[in-house]
């Protein structure tokens, strides 16, 4: 078999790439480990910025997130016994949408099938071989037969544990932060306790309440990062949640529970995101705490770029955008985590000199929920605006 791009992963990154370069007529294979129930199922984010949101749309599959997603114009701070809004809409002029990942994949999926090219599920033992050469190809096991395929280029959008990023290791500058925290990460049938998004920092630890629908919340909570999830009960679970939104009027009389799990909050960022012949997008690059919803917004971004660069390539037999797609995608990249990681700041219970923590976490909040240029600052990084890859 032969291709132009191999794209190994079936995350948002590597449909999203699929989607994009299908739709420049650029031949591409996608080879996932997983099945397609398995891919469809899972569910992770839920938040997507404007910028993600006009991507899908131009690349046909924007239908179901308007028709479906929820616009979202403010935010709901609690600290300190009460609640503060920030009206992101009136600050920026943008709104995002809560639409969950499991959906976008399920959109992009659908899409995928109606075009000519290939997205093989249950791929085993995939490798990646020539990258440093002109001539990469990608071998793997697939209905029982082994199977080789000839491409121009490999991406590597195989998440964070794929096997794309140590096979260059070699030339790439890794730079981690483990936080000293985990959140345990709740999906419920529960109808939403608010219209909004709702950051409650508590003397205790962080709660952040968000939905992916009229009828199902999403519902973290710090917690330490050796928690067995199956020591947390319902009752537990809906107790803890109450204490943290202590002052707020609502009961919370909890729901049946979907999925419950622990999430390790990491920051990661590779340099560079290529060599050779060989591209990192998405997780496979960098991570992100979910503090600020923006993992993956980054996966969409990194293949936006990325397509942009081949569509170059085979338009004009020049390189000269794909080599710098690093440069371009890290930029974002770095503007996130560094907000991420701010955020990961203000709202989590540090145990290491808590209450001097605490005090700072009051007067930074105080200072982005006032009248000043901090709130407007705070908005356009939550919103993603203006997206770095406005001009490409
Ligand atoms: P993914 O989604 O991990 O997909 C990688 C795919 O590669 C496959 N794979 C392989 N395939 C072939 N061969 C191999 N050897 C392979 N190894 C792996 C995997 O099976 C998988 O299908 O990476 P991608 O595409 O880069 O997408 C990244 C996003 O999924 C991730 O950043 C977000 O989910 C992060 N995130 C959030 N991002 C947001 O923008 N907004 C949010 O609200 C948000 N909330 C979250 C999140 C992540 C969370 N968790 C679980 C980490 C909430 C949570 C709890």
């Amino acid at each position: 078999m032969r291709t132009k791009v191999a794209i190994v992963g079936a995350g948002p990154a590597g449909l999203m790439l699929g989607q994009l370069l299908s739709q420049m007529n650029i031949s591409n294979i996608i080879v996932e480990s997983r099945s397609r129930e398995y891919v469809e199922g899972r569910s992770r984010a839920g938040q997507i910025t404007p910028a993600t949101v006009r991507i899908l749309t131009q690349s046909g599959v924007g239908e179901r997130v308007h028709a479906e997603g929820m616009k979202h114009s403010t935010l709901q701070f609690h600290y300190d016994g009460s609640t503060r809004e920030l009206d992101f809409e009136a600050l920026t002029g943008q709104t995002v949408m809560i639409y969950g990942q499991q959906e976008i994949i399920k959109d992009l999926v659908a899409a995928r099938l109606r075009t000519e090219y290939p997205l093989l599920f249950g791929a085993a033992n995939v490798q990646v071989h020539g990258t440093d050469g002109n001539s990469p190809s990608v071998t793997f096991r697939h209905d029982g037969r082994q199977q080789s395929v000839e491409c121009d280029f490999v991406v590597g959008c195989d998440g964070f544990h794929g096997i794309c990023r140590p096979q260059i290791a070699d030339a790439l500058t890794c730079y981690s932060h483990a936080y000293p925290f985990a959140w345990l990460a709740v999906l419920a049938e529960m109808t939403p306790i608010a219209k909004d998004v709702i950051f409650s920092s508590h003397e205790t630890g962080l709660a952040l309440f968000t939905m992916r629908s009229a009828k199902v919340s999403r519902i973290y909570l710090q917690c330490s990062p050796d928690e067995d999830p199956n020591e947390w009960s319902a009752a537990r679970i809906w107790d803890l949640l109450q204490s943290r939104i202590e002052g707020r009027p609502e009961k919370v009389d909890g729901g049946a529970i979907i999925e419950k799990s622990i999430v390790q909050l990491r920051s990661f960022v590779a340099e560079k995101m290529q060599k050779g012949r060989l591209f990192l997008a998405g997780d496979a690059a960098h991570i992100v705490p979910p503090t600020a919803a923006k993992g993956l917004n980054l996966a969409v971004s990194d293949a936006n770029i990325l397509a942009r660069g081949f569509e170059h390539f085979y338009a004009s037999d020049k390189d000269d955008l794909l080599l710098s797609y690093s440069g371009i995608a890290l930029k974002q990249v770095w503007r996130d985590v560094q907000f991420s990681h701010s955020m990961a700041m203000l709202l989590h219970r540090y145990d290491d000199n808590a209450q001097f923590h605490r005090r700072l976490q009051i007067a930074e909040l105080d200072r982005i929920l006032g009248t000043g240029p901090a709130a407007q600052n705070f908005a356009e990084l939550w919103v993603g605006s203006p997206p770095f890859t406005a001009s490409i």
